[in-house]
C-alpha cells in the first residue's frame, strides 16, 4: 500500500480508523484467536553492530551479561517448556550481524533448528544477514519464518543503525522468501522518528512480494547504556494507530503486539487486539528484558474470551502475487 493511502486511513477520526481495521481483521481471521509465541535469547550480547536500541551491541556500555550460543539440549528444554506452557510458536534470536555456510556456529544452529521443528511447533529464528545459501540451509532444516526487521523508515534508518544499511535489510528478507521461507518483518515505534517514518516503513513492508507473514510491532523498552536510553515512550493511542493501519496495510499477515506491552495495560492491550494485533510473545521473558507474565497474560485472554491459535509448522511462504502487467505469465 503507498504512503498516501496510508496516510490517508492514518489520519481517519479515531474511531473511522480503529472500525475500518476491526472490518479487516474480521474479514480476514477468526477474532477470538490469538498466536502465543515464546522467544528465546540463544546467543546473547557481543553484537559488532550499532543499533541504538539494543542492549546487545558491543558498542554501547549495558548492563547485560554476554552469552555464547547455548548448547542443544538447553535450548530442547526451554523450547519443550514454551510447548507446554501453550506456545505454538518458538522464536531464537543471536545477536550477530549475520551467519555463514560452513562456520561451526552456523551448524549448531542448523542441528538446534532440526531438533525443534520435531515438536509440531512453528520455528522463527532471527540471526541477522542470510545469503541465499544460508537461507536454504535454514528453510532445509524446518525453519517456518525468518524475523529480520526493518524497525524504521530509510530515511531515518542511518540515524538509527550505520554499520549496515536498510538495503542489506531488504537483501536479507529477499534471500529469505526466495528460499521459501515465511519472513516476519516489522518495526519499533519510538526511536524517535515522525508518524512518516512510521508510514514509509509500512509501506514498504506492505510492498513485499509476497507481504510478510507477520508484522511486529515493538515499542522501545529503552535500554541502559544505549544511546536511546532516555527516549520517551511511545502513547498507547499511537501504538494502537500503527496496529490499525498495519493490519489494514497487511490484511492476511499476523500483527503481533511485541516488545512493550508489559508497560501497557490491560485496557491498551486490548485496543490493539480489537484494532487487529492477533499474536504476542507469550514467556516470562523476551531476548534480554521481562515480558508480561504469564500468569496476567492467561488471565486478560480469558477475560476475552479468546483461544491460542494452532501451530502450522508446515507453513510456506505465502503465494507471490504477480502483477500483470509485469508478468505476462498470469495473463
Ligand atoms: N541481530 C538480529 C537482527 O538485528 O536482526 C536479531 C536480533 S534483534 C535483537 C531483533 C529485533 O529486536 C530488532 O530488529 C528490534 O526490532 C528488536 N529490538 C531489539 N532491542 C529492542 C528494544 N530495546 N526495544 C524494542 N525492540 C527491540
Ligand atoms: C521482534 O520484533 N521483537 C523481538 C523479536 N522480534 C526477536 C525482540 C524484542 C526484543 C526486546 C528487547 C530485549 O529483550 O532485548
Ligand atoms: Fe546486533 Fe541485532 Fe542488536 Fe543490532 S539489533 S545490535 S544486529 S543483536
Amino acid at each position: 500500500m503507498k504512503y498516501d493511502e496510508l496516510k490517508r486511513i492514518y489520519d481517519l477520526p479515531f474511531f473511522e480508523l480503529f472500525q475500518k481495521a476491526r472490518e479487516v481483521h474480521v474479514a480476514n481471521w477468526s477474532a477470538d484467536e490469538i498466536q502465543l509465541c515464546t522467544l528465546l535469547s540463544i546467543k546473547t550480547g557481543g553484537c559488532s553492530e550499532d543499533c541504538s536500541y539494543c542492549s546487545q551491541s558491543s558498542r554501547h556500555q549495558s548492563e547485560i551479561q554476554r552469552e555464547p550460543l547455548m548448547e542443544l539440549d538447553a535450548v530442547m528444554q526451554r523450547a519443550t517448556a514454551a510447548r507446554d506452557s501453550g506456545a505454538t510458536r518458538f522464536c531464537m534470536g543471536a545477536a550477530w550481524k549475520g551467519v555463514q555456510t560452513g562456520t561451526r556456529q552456523f551448524n549448531e544452529v542448523l542441528e538446534i533448528v532440526r531438533n525443534v521443528a520435531k515438536l509440531n511447533m512453528e520455528v522463527c529464528v532471527t540471526l541477522g544477514e542470510l545469503g541465499p545459501d544460508e537461507a536454504k540451509q535454514l528453510k532445509d532444516a524446518g525453519v517456518t519464518a525468518y524475523n529480520h526487521n526493518l524497525d524504521t523508515s530509510r530515511e531515518h534508518y542511518p540515524n538509527i543503525v550505520t554499520s549496515h544499511t536498510y538495503d542489506d535489510r531488504l537483501k536479507t528478507i529477499r534471500h529469505a522468501q526466495d528460499a521459501g521461507m515465511s519472513v516476519c518483518c516489522g518495526g519499533i515505534l519510538g526511536l524517535g522518528e515522525t508518524v512518516e517514518d512510521r508510514l514509509k516503513m509500512i509501506e514498504v513492508i506492505s510492498e513485499f512480494n509476497p507481504q510478510p507473514e507477520s508484522v511486529p510491532i515493538n515499542s522501545l523498552m529503552p535500554m541502559p547504556g544505549t544511546p536511546l536510553a532516555e527516549a520517551h515512550s511511545v502513547d498507547i493511542f499511537d501504538v494502537v494507530k500503527m496496529v490499525a493501519v498495519a493490519r489494514i496495510a497487511c490484511p492476511k499477515a499476523k500483527v503481533r503486539l511485541s516488545a512493550g506491552r508489559s508497560q501497557m495495560s490491560e485496557e491498551g492491550q486490548t485496543m490493539c487486539f480489537f484494532a487487529g494485533a492477533n499474536s504476542i510473545f507469550y514467556g516470562e521473558k523476551l531476548l534480554t528484558t521481562e515480558n508480561s507474565a504469564i500468569q496476567r497474560d492467561l488471565s486478560l485472554i480469558s477475560k476475552l474470551e479468546i483461544n491460542p491459535l494452532k501451530p502450522n509448522p508446515e507453513m510456506n511462504s505465502p503465494e507471490v502475487e504477480c502483477d500483470k502487467e509485469l508478468a505476462p505469465c498470469c495473463q
